[in-house]
Parts: structure tokens; sequence; C-alpha cells
């Protein structure tokens, strides 16, 4: 009874992973976050649309906010050493800390995840300016990372509160990207991230691989991929499984530190013309031998492209009972071996390219070994 002010009624009937409607924004850590605007915006096409910093009266941080198409960055730095950012980029490098969630309720969705067991990073806030209302608790998940929930329904801003808008006269080429498609997150113990998706925010498991199914003759990997109640969320969560080598996904772990996103993958409507203009700004993207475009004709049945077009741009391809999709792989973009680009077409297909996994890693394995990582 003593509690009663923080009662939350009919919690009961709310349904968590259906008030989490989309990712709102990703929260990128940089060491110098001019230049990594500089490089999102000349190299993959987003657009600067606002600003937080000592000009706007920020003191401690600044941030500038990227959009394209659906997809929403915020590109964030501090201007002291000791400032949180500071201290994340010096255990963990540059990439990505906040996975920002757009909710119908942000006190519902607090309280329901905090009930089932989700670390309380900062309690429930509003804010308001002449734009309107914005709301946003934080709660913690893998790794550093953690999970802003936005409830700003009620706010017209350009962002948030403390945020001008600011524009870049850039002109990048279109490349075509729409949506974030999925992150991939690299974990240490893939069934206790899966639970915490499952049942502190109600997401519904999708599919699994296991040890051996995805892997090269050297290293191997497990994933189960989860997703929430409007289908727009998808986590494939990764963990490294025992191999003669190193995986991608071990050295993902030891060089952030610890649990993180390891990739982004971005939709686009037509993989080819995206990949030809990022290649023409100057984006390299790894390397696939002519020997799986051999075979892939076999593999991948009917499809809209030829498999000459594919190969000339190291596109890969998988299908599965509904579909097929098309997708390929960046390298990291700062030099720790963590954070890279995914881009993805998808033609029917929900899969995450599982039957590619050997291919990537046979192309990881030979950078892998100039790292000398194996
Ligand atoms: O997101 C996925 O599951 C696919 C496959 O290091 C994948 O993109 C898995 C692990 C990895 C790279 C890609
Ligand atoms: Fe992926």
């Amino acid at each position: 009874m003593l509690n009663k002010v923080n009662a939350i009624p009919e919690v009961d009937s709310f349904n968590v992973a259906m008030d989490i409607e989309d990712i709102d924004y990703l929260q990128l850590y940089t060491g110098n976050a001019k230049q990594s605007v500089y490089y999102l915006c000349k190299l993959f096409g987003f657009r600067l649309k606002a600003y937080s910093g000592l000009e706007t009266g920020n003191r401690e941080t600044c941030s500038y906010v990227l959009e394209q198409g659906d997809i929403r960055l915020l590109i964030s730095s501090a201007y002291s050493g000791n400032h949180p950012i500071s201290e994340c980029i010096k255990n963990c490098g540059e990439g990505v800390r906040d996975i920002a969630f757009r909710v119908g309720d942000v006190e519902k969705v607090f309280h329901e995840a905090v009930l089932k067991g989700a670390t309380v990073i900062q309690e429930p806030s509003v804010e308001t300016d002449e734009f309107g209302i914005y709301k946003k608790a934080v709660i913690g998940t893998f790794g550093s990372t953690v999970h802003t929930l936005v409830e700003s329904k009620n706010y017209e801003g350009c962002f948030a509160p403390g945020f001008k808008e600011l524009h870049d006269n850039y002109e990048p080429a279109f490349t075509g990207l729409t949506r974030i498609d999925h992150l991939g997150i690299c974990v240490e113990n893939m069934r206790k991230w899966t639970s915490f998706y499952e049942e502190v925010l109600g997401f519904s498991f999708v599919n699994e691989f296991k040890k051996g199914e995805v892997s090269s003759n050297n290293s191997s990997l497990m994933t189960k991929v989860v997703q929430n109640g409007t289908e727009r969320v998808k986590f494939p969560i990764i963990e490294p499984a025992e191999g003669s080598r190193k995986s991608q996904i071990q050295e993902f772990l030891d060089y952030n530190g610890g649990a993180g996103v390891q990739h982004i993958a971005l939709l686009t409507d037509n993989i080819i013309e995206t990949v030809d203009t990022l290649q023409t700004n100057g984006i390299d993207f790894l390397y696939t031998p002519d020997a799986y475009y051999k075979m892939l004709e076999e593999r991948i049945g009917n499809i809209d492209e030829t498999i000459e077009e594919l190969n000339k741009y190291n596109i890969l391809a998988d299908r599965d009972e509904e579909g097929y999709l098309l997708q390929i792989f960046g390298y990291p973009v700062s030099d720790r071996p963590t954070l890279f680009f995914e881009i993805i077409q998808r033609k029917g297909s929900k899969g995450f390219g599982n039957g590619n996994i050997r291919a990537l890693f046979e192309s990881v394995e030979r950078v892998q070994e100039q790292r000398g990582n194996l």
C-alpha cells in the first residue's frame, strides 16, 4: 500500500512488444562526431537534420541527427575525457550504444520492463519546449548498450528538446537506403539475451541456427532471431561457437570489450544500384570468390538479377520457402574490427541469409589472417 503512487493500473493487459513500435534512432558514440557525420553523409547518403552542442548551450556533449528514409542516427561525442561517452569509447571503441525504441507509452513500457527485471538507467522524464512534450526513459541491455524509450507523438520539433534544426550542404549521391532491417548483436551468452528480449520486452522468437549449421571449416556461430510485436525490430542474437580458429564473433567480443551491436543491416529496394553508388563513393565490400557464383544458380533457382551482376558486385543471395534475399557485407567502419554495415534487399524472404554464413566466414577469415587474428 506504501507505493500506491507508482502503481500502474491495467498493466496485465498491456502488450509491451506491441507498444514498442519501431527503432526511433541508433546512437553511435564517436571520438569525432564532426568527421563521422561527414563520412556517413558523403559516403552513405545520410542528411543532417539537427544538432546539439556548444552553440546550442550543450556544454557536455555534441550530437548530430542524421536521416535517410526511415533510418535515423544520432552521432555523439563528449567535450571532456571523463564524460561517460569518452569512458565508453576508451573501453569499447566507437559504435552503437543506444538502440532507442519509439513507444506508445513510456511509463507503461518502462514499468513493465523493470517489473520483469530490466536494469534502470534513467527513470521516465518529461521535457517540454515550444514544439511539445517529449517523454523518455532508459533501460540497460547487453554489454554497455542501452534502450532509450521515446514517446514523441506529442512532439513536433526537429528531434528532441535541446536540438536545433541544422542542414548540411554535402549533396550526396542517392544511395536508396530505406530503413533498418535488423541489427546483428554479438553476445557471450545467446540464451541469456534471447530470454531477456522474450521475457522482459515480450519479443518473440523467429528462427534458430545451431553450431555447425552456420560455420566454415574453421569457425562457427550460433544465432537466434527475436522480434517485437510489429515485426519492425529484428535482432539476430549471435554467440561464437568453438572452431579451430577465432570466429568473427569472438573477434568482435574481444575488440568491443564484450557484447554489442556488430552490424547494422540497412534495407534497399535495389541492391545493385545501392552497391554501385556506395562503391563509387569509395566504400569497400567483402570479396566473394567466383566459385560461390558457379554454385549459386543451382542454389538460388530463378531470380530477377543475373548471376554475372551479383558476381560483379560481390552480392550474396539466399533462398527460403517464401522467396529470396540479396545481401552484402562491408568492412568495420573504425579501426577496431567491430561495427560494420550490411546492405540487404528482400524479395519475399524473411530470413537472414544463413545459407551465406560459410561464404561470409571464409571471406572474413582472409581479412582476419591479415589482421593476425585467427
Ligand atoms: O544478421 C544475420 O544473422 C546475418 C548473418 O557475423 C550474419 O546477417 C551473422 C553473423 C555475422 C555476419 C552475418
Ligand atoms: Fe545480418
